[in-house]
């Protein structure tokens, strides 16, 4: 499908990479870019986010480039949208919807299916009115995948409906996910999450530690759905480990709660790693990104390893860090070059030993 990106630069220091992301998830989603119109504004416009003399360059640039979607790369407002679908005659994917677009196209297990529709469902419900008649001729497509299109037709109380009944269906399965946590987190065993910013490398690092075949690859959200795989490493016995969904900056507000269920994993290990693509010049800013994520699923306080992955891209030598505590807080590795993992499974066995204590006092107090 030939997408037309409209990327707003609202001055922020970070603006470059910020489009260069926004390109790598269009073409997550099977876009073929052909065309792309810049608009540099200091706040957003109310009615259509842009000005007019853009909203005009991207009808021309739209037409001729023959772009069937326009992908905007801001999350819009359900008016905005419907007045730029009506300016440029073509249907808007706002980079919520592109986001759970992705999210659709991914997710592999029952509980993950039901999530992703349930945020669709959620997202559409305030977008909902007669806008889309006037677009009746494009069907299907990016942002339109699965539950999308079919619903369109359904009334707001049809919504609500499937939206209740889709929370019912998943309290079940998440109430099945907790018994069988409950049951495997019985015994002594040190359980490791995965967690960092998409494209960091969590299941290439997950791979190489436990040597299963956890889907890699250099796209965004190539994981939806957390792994676990069991493992032995001397010092620390039996480690459970989770792979999981990779973070990313402006996560729609229904996708994090949607996919809390999915995190809460990660909110039950005794020990994080968070994995930090060291190669990468937004670093930082990804860091604060996963932070601020882990803190609104209230996993904030687990003990942590920063995980700089990437090394052999980076330059860097493998080595582990220790901050002023003697507590370690930076590994550095490369997964796919298998440099460091000793010093990574060390680190593990040492953190490991002071997130048992502590939550061997906890059960105590
Ligand atoms: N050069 C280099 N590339 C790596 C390394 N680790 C991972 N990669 C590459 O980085 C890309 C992303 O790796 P994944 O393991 O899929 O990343 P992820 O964090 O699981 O990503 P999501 O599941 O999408 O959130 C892949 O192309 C990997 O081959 C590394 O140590 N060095
Ligand atoms: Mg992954």
């Amino acid at each position: 499908m030939k997408a037309l990106i409209i990327s707003v630069d609202l001055g922020d220091l970070d603006y470059q990479a910020h489009a260069e992301e926004f390109t790598m998830l269009a073409k997550g989603a099977g876009a073929d870019i052909v065309g792309n119109v810049v608009a540099r504004r200091s706040r957003p416009d109310a009615a259509y986010f842009i000005g007019s003399g853009k909203l005009q360059e991207a009808s021309m640039a739209a037409d001729a480039a023959n772009a069937d979607i326009i992908l905007f790369d801001q999350p819009l407002s359900p008016a905005q949208q419907r007045n730029i679908e009506r300016a440029l005659n073509r249907r808007v994917v706002d980079r919520v919807a592109l986001i759970l677009d992705i999210f659709a196209l991914r997710a592999k297990s029952h509980e993950g299916k039901l999530q992703v529709e349930l945020a669709q469902l959620q997202h559409l419900s305030t977008r909902l009115t007669r806008m889309w008649t006037h677009l009746e001729r494009q069907r299907g497509g990016i942002g339109m995948r699965g539950p999308g299109e079919a619903q369109l037709e359904m009334d707001r109380r049809m919504i609500g409906a499937k939206v209740r009944l889709l929370k019912e269906r998943l309290a079940r399965v998440q109430r099945q996910r907790t018994t069988q946590r409950r049951a495997r987190s019985r015994g002594d065993t040190l359980s490791v999450s995965l967690v960092g910013y998409t494209n960091a490398g969590k299941s290439t690092l997950f791979n190489a530690l436990t040597r299963a075949g956890a889907y890699a690859a250099d796209q965004l959200f190539a994981t939806l759905d957390t792994t676990t795989r069991r493992i032995w490493i001397e010092g620390a016995g039996q480690v459970v480990v989770s792979d999981t969904v990779g973070f990313i900056r402006d996560l729609p507000p229904t996708l994090i709660a949607a996919f809390r269920a999915t995190l809460e994993e990660t909110v039950q290990a005794d020990l994080l790693l968070h994995v930090v693509d060291a190669a990468s010049p937004q670093r930082e800013e990804q860091i604060a990104e996963v932070n601020k994520v882990l803190a609104d699923i209230g996993a904030d306080e687990i003990p942590t390893i920063l995980v700089y992955n990437k090394i052999d891209l980076a330059g860097y030598e493998p080595r582990v860090e220790r901050n002023e505590h003697g507590t370690i807080a930076r590994v550095f590795v490369s997964a796919s070059e298998r440099l460091g993992l000793d010093g990574l499974r060390g680190a593990i066995v040492e953190s490991g030993q002071i997130a048992g204590n502590n939550a061997f006092n906890v059960e105590n107090i």
